[in-house]
């Protein structure tokens, strides 16, 4: 029990290290965050983007000068394989949270400008419909401990004992 109750004070810390939350109007971008990687290689960002306000709004593009290029796309699973798909827009309905999270929604960083470090803070500009622009940074690190992440990081410690 013990071990659980500081399983679970680590989890809780990595958590606040990504806590940091965007607004702009109605819409609010969670928890920002990118994977460790090299420079060269494509990247990807992840984040929670809902909208609190009364009328849809469409995420039309991601800017960011930390990859040669940056798209918007899906995985799914096709045929027992994964593959990615190119969103020209992301629907965001008023009321709902979009999550961009791995194996779904991500925003593709092809041809990191640098290498991406834990701690590293990977700046963009997420691109509206009404034309608004929001700043944002990905946290590079481990991603927000929810899901199913931290529950394998409890089993491990259990499995000590
Ligand atoms: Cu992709």
């Amino acid at each position: 029990m013990r071990t659980l109750i500081l399983s679970l004070a680590a989890a809780l810390t990595v958590t606040v290290a990504h806590a940091a939350t965007y607004r702009l109007g109605g819409l609010e971008v969670g928890q920002p965050w990118s994977r460790p990687a090299a420079a060269g290689v494509n990247g990807a960002g992840y984040m929670t983007v809902t909208n609190r306000g009364a009328t849809p709004d469409t995420l039309v593009a991601v800017e960011s000068s930390a990859a040669r290029k940056v798209e918007m796309h899906r995985s799914s699973m096709a045929g027992g394989l994964m593959t990615m798909q190119r969103l020209d827009s992301v629907l965001l309905p008023p009321g709902k949270a979009i999550t961009f999270a791995p194996a779904g929604y991500h925003v593709m960083l092809i041809g990191l400008t640098k290498a991406q470090k834990a701690g590293d803070a990977v700046p963009a500009t997420l691109v509206f419909s009404s034309g608004a622009r929001l700043k944002i940074d990905f946290t590079v690190g481990q991603g927000p401990a929810t899901g199913a992440s931290p529950m394998g990081g409890m089993q491990m410690d259990h499995s000590k004992h």
